[in-house]
């Protein structure tokens, strides 16, 4: 569990109550909501008996009791404490969050959890923690939450170091624009970024060349980039060195292999992949909620699955702002004839000249293009609402 300075936190942060604008992308909070009345009664209820709180839970102050959250189950968060131990709690409509307009809990969030009053507990049954507050995420992945027009940020995970953004040769194809969209999503985010390319293994001469070509222009700019095969290994200890002592989150569209990745990290069978659950589904996605899973064998290591995507919509994409996330575009933008220049039009541009002469990659050029389009419509969607 990342340790947090708590006294910080308490006295540094302004919480907003949580709404009903707030998201529910957790487990069914609605219903939740409708089932609680009063606090002191749920609390009550919920208390669980003192010989099955974690030790970690009953210091002196159980007020300062901080927990991790690493996935849902159902209407409920599983968190870990101190002690490595794990528990269950959910929120209730008490719960305060240090970041508004958001997720309102998201895997690898640092929750404060209810006192946990033992001796409220008469009849012995077993309950459950209540979130207290949600503290300040460090870092975090976010998206653009579906079908929402409102500044609403959709957090995939909270509290990570590494991005490592999973792509495949084929089944399905390698695009390199979510390369690139998730690339700026995990700089907004301050996360670090690696990137894997997935099943080597069954790649044509063709789609090898393709990703070689890709690994070049990735680790040009600056990322490191990995072929891999989940299926055969080869690749998985390079990855290995990459997220050791370290939280990292996978991510990327559905099928990629992420799952895969992960188990052939772990040497065991932790996430589920797709290979079993064609016989329940069929369908794509199988990764159904995100899963903060421990690496024993390393120590500090901790892996986020995430389910995939089939389209990843960046969170407040500001025009003005993006090229930044190109960082490659920085050594050349000083020399535009025009100032602030969004090297998409004007006259004179030295980044669009870079292109030309081949020196920035057409690839990252022509998808920077693409979000820059994207965020002058959303620019003037939110004008326009305003
Ligand atoms: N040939 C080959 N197949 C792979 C490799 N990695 C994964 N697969 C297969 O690809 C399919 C999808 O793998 P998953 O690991 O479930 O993919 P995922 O990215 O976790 O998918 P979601 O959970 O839906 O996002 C499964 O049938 C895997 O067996 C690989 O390196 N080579
Ligand atoms: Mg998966
Ligand atoms: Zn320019």
């Amino acid at each position: 569990m990342q340790s947090v300075p708590r006294s910080y936190f308490i006295l540094h942060t302004s919480y907003s109550k949580k709404t009903s604008e707030q998201d529910n992308d957790g487990p069914a909070r609605e219903q939740i909501r409708g089932a609680h009345e009063d606090r002191d009664l749920t609390r009550r209820k919920l208390t669980k008996r003192r010989d099955r709180i974690p030790s970690a839970l009953l210091k002196e102050n159980p007020d300062e009791a901080i927990a991790r959250v690493i996935t849902t189950e159902g209407f409920y968060y599983v968190l870990r404490v101190e002690d490595g131990s794990e528990i269950r709690a959910r929120t209730y409509k008490g719960t305060r969050s240090a970041n508004p307009n958001a997720t309102l809990v998201a895997i690898g969030d640092n929750v404060r959890l209810a006192t946990p009053s033992p001796s409220e507990n008469q009849d012995g049954s077993t309950h459950d923690y209540l979130i207290e507050e949600v503290l300040p995420r460090h870092t975090k992945l976010s998206r653009r939450a579906a079908g929402r027009r409102d500044a609403f940020e959709q957090v995939i995970v909270a509290n990570v170091d590494l991005l490592v953004i999973v792509v495949s040769v084929g089944k399905p194809k390698l695009r390199s624009g979510i390369i690139d969209r998730y690339i700026v999503a995990g700089i907004e985010g301050g996360l670090d970024i690696v990137i894997a390319i997935n099943k080597i293994d069954i790649a044509p001469e063709k789609e090898m060349d393709e990703a070689q070509y890709f690994q070049d222009v990735y680790q040009e700019v600056g990322y490191p980039v990995h072929l891999l095969s989940a299926i055969n290994g080869s690749g998985i200890e390079g990855l290995k060195s990459e997220i050791a002592g370290k939280t990292s989150v996978f991510a990327g569209h559905s099928g990629v292999g992420k799952s895969s990745i992960i188990n052939a990290l772990l040497g065991r069978e932790a996430a589920q992949t797709g290979k079993l659950q064609r016989k329940f589904k069929g369908g794509a996605h199988t990764t159904a909620s995100s899963t903060l899973i421990p690496v024993e064998a390393i120590p500090d290591t901790f892996i986020a699955d995430t389910p995939g995507v089939r389209e990843f919509a960046n969170f407040e994409l500001d025009p003005q702002n993006l090229k930044f996330a190109f960082v490659e575009f920085q050594k050349y933008q000083e020399r535009c004839a025009i100032p602030n220049c969004s090297h998409t039009h004007e006259p004179g541009c030295a980044v669009r000249q870079a292109v030309e002469d081949d020196k920035i990659s057409i690839d990252r050029y022509s998808n920077y293009q693409k979000l820059f389009e994207e965020a002058k419509k959303e620019e003037l969607t939110r004008l326009y609402n305003q």
